[in-house]
């Protein structure tokens, strides 16, 4: 039989590069597709463990170009189409607020234009999120959960969501749609707050004298382990019929409560002390390069965002029962899982990132 064909849009991203080591290891051969920059860089696929392997491809591809989305899936004729490219931090989607909408809400309608005029059958998976609840309406959130987005990258994401359903009801493409919450990994960037966290904890347990900087530590999130959640969107595709799916935790903690447990990961106990803008934290205890009593964090109002989403807590229990999907890793592990590579990575000389 031949092997199956898929075509992944942001493969230089977090997911991009573990979904690629995922389905190369289920045979499949794979498209990975990257914008041209003047300095691509592939140092999370090389992470994930799927440079050099003879089945993956890599391919130049916008998703601002509709031409180029025809033309791509007319000389790969792909099975399945993960899209997951997209400008994705949603601080930067409040300055760049028209890029953000060109590329993650109207890129997303070139890829679903380019299946239509090509080949309507290949199944398609659209990167929806937990953004799309902002202002949330309901505690927990599924996939019933009224949308209320809060940012222009979740105004735009929701406007791709409901174009992937379009589609499927229009055109009977098999369109589905994963509401992914927050999922994190040693491969995420380092603008998100999990990784400029694990980042700065590690330079600091090494001896560097900083002092880490965040905007609102009371915001909380359902963080999950981003490798557990790329099987779950091939599931989706592998499904009957083509849907919604939430994936989540179903535990939701602060961003104070994620720094606590960087900290203990290299040995430190803080104490937190004032609040809102005056809000620091300092080293309870000493260890090699720390002392008691030294600074660790403060409050920057610099990192507020113009709209907050306050509080997001998934139920993924539809995923559960339909794709046998469920996430395993605790918040503890993956926080002392990327501190342990970001303290290995700082050792060895820098960040990748
Ligand atoms: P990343 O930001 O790590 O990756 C985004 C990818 O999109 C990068 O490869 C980037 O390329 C690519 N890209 C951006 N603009 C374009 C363009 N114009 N043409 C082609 N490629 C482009 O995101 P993640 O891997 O974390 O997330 C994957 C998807 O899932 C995104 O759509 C995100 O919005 C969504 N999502 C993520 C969640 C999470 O917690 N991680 C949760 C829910 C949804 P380059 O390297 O050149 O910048
Ligand atoms: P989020 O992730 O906005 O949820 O979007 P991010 O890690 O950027 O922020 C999470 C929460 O932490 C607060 N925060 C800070 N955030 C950043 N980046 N930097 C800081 O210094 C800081 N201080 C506090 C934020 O205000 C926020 O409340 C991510 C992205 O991957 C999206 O693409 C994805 O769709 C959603 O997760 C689900």
């Amino acid at each position: 039989m031949m092997s199956k064909k898929a075509l992944i849009t942001g493969v230089t991203g977090q997911d991009g590069a573990y979904l690629a080591k995922v389905l190369l290891d289920k045979g499949y051969t794979v498209y990975g597709c990257y914008r041209r920059t003047a300095s691509t860089n592939f140092w999370r696929v090389d992470e994930a463990g799927a440079s050099g392997h003879p089945n993956l491809h890599l391919a130049e591809f916008d998703l601002t170009d509709l031409s180029n989305c025809i033309r791509l899936m007319q000389s790969t004729e792909p099975d399945e189409v993960y899209n997951l490219a997209a400008q994705s931090f949603v601080g930067v989607s409040f300055d760049q607020p028209v890029t953000t909408s060109e590329i993650t809400g109207l890129g997303v309608l070139n890829l679903l234009e380019a299946i239509r005029l090509v080949n309507p059958r290949i199944r398609f998976y659209q990167a929806s999120t937990s953004e799309m609840f902002g202002k949330v309406q309901a505690i927990p959130q599924c996939e019933e959960t009224p949308f209320y987005p809060r940012s222009p990258y979740g105004v735009t994401k929701l406007y791709a969501h409901w174009m992937t359903i379009n589609y499927r009801e229009s055109y009977d493409i098999f369109g589905s749609s994963g509401i992914l919450f927050n999922h994190e990994s040693q491969l995420r960037g380092l603008e998100f707050v999990t990784r400029k966290i694990t980042d700065a904890v590690a330079q600091i347990s090494l001896g560097q004298d900083r002092v880490l900087e965040l905007g609102n530590m009371d915001a909380k999130r359902d963080w999950g382990f981003a490798g557990e959640y790329v099987e779950g969107m091939w599931r989706m595709l592998q499904a009957d019929e083509p849907d919604t799916f939430v994936l989540a935790t179903g535990r939701t903690e602060s961003v104070r409560d994620f720094v606590r447990l960087a900290f203990q990961a290299v040995g430190v106990e803080l104490e937190f002390r004032g609040k809102e803008e005056s809000e620091i934290a300092v080293a309870a205890n000493g260890t090699e390069h720390i002392q008691a009593g030294q600074l660790l964090v403060r409050v920057n109002p610099r990192f507020y965002r113009p709209a907050e989403v306050e509080l997001l807590i998934g139920d993924a229990s539809k995923a559960k029962n339909v794709l046998g999907w469920e996430a395993k890793t605790t918040l503890e592990e993956l926080c002392r899982m990327m501190v342990e590579a970001d303290v290995r990575r700082h050792a060895n000389g820098g960040p990748r990132g």
